[in-house]
């Protein structure tokens, strides 16, 4: 309950931040995945999966998307280079109308170009297929702005997500990175995902690559980005220049 309080303030309180993880394509950074985070006065910092919940059932998370959203775009302008920058969309922010209106302000308001923002949701937050989610999507495709599914793989699975929307890229979620060495068909799924994307002209992420072995063998299947704790943790913005300076 203390938390629940606190949480509608910290927005207010300027408690908010945003961590930056690599996203890398061919040895090269391709872009940066920005990543909530609450510096609670009393408790240190809260990672998003014990308050994303909260404030979605607070109906706090248009409001706190709306500050990542710009927050994000405002810092990736100060990047050393174009990178992407990949920010998570959450149901609600997704289901609120006028999205699409409100991110080409925001882009507008900061000076970032579209093709430079990547927006990242997930198959639950298209459970409702109704015509306005593609509506949504395709509005934010034309203008140029790129479009992740997200955990791709768990939860709500389906194939038909694919056939309906405009998708950019798949990130396949680290459920089937982890256990790549060991796993037969963790490898057998993965390869297909890819093969799969590549056919539908899509994109593939792997998210959770923590070994070199399992980068090797992503890259021996054509999977297009890797992203996870072997490339980096997730940074604060101040560590990015000196990444980009290192990796380039
Ligand atoms: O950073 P961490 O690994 O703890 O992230 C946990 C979860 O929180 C991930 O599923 C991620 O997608 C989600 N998340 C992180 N930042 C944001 C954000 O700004 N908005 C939304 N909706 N989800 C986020
Ligand atoms: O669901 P989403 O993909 O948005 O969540 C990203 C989350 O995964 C972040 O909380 C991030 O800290 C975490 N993460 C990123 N790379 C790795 C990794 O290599 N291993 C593990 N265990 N978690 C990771
Ligand atoms: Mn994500
Ligand atoms: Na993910």
């Amino acid at each position: 309950e203390l938390l629940r309080r606190s949480l509608r303030m910290a927005l207010a309180q300027q408690q908010f931040f945003i961590e930056y993880q690599p996203i890398v394509e061919s040895g090269r950074i391709f872009g940066f995945e920005a990543l909530l985070r609450w510096r609670h006065p009393l408790l240190g910092t809260i990672t998003p999966a014990a308050f994303i919940p909260m404030a979605e059932a607070d109906g706090l998370m248009p409001e706190i998307g709306a500050w990542v959203l710009e927050q994000a775009c405002r810092e990736a302008m100060k990047w050393p280079q174009n990178y992407t920058v990949a920010v998570n969309l959450s149901a609600a922010e997704f289901l609120t109308s006028g999205l699409t209106d409100r991110v080409s302000h925001t882009l507008d308001l900061v000076g970032l170009p579209p093709d430079r923002l990547e927006l990242e949701i997930t198959e639950s937050v298209l459970l409702e297929r109704t015509v306005n989610n593609i509506d949504t999507l395709n509005t934010l495709n034309v203008l140029g702005i790129r479009i992740s599914l997200d955990d791709f793989g768990t939860d709500y699975s389906s194939l038909s997500y694919l056939k309906t929307f405009p998708f950019d890229t798949i990130k396949i979620d680290r459920y089937f990175i982890t256990d790549l060495e060991s796993d037969l068909k963790s490898q057998a799924i993965v390869r297909c995902i890819v093969n799969l994307a590549h056919d539908l002209q899509m994109r593939v992420t792997a998210e959770g690559v923590e070994t070199p072995e399992q980068a090797k063998w992503l890259r021996s299947i054509g999977c297009d980005r890797l992203q996870g704790y072997l490339i980096s943790r997730p940074l604060s913005v101040e560590a990015i220049g000196e990444f980009v300076t290192q990796a380039e």
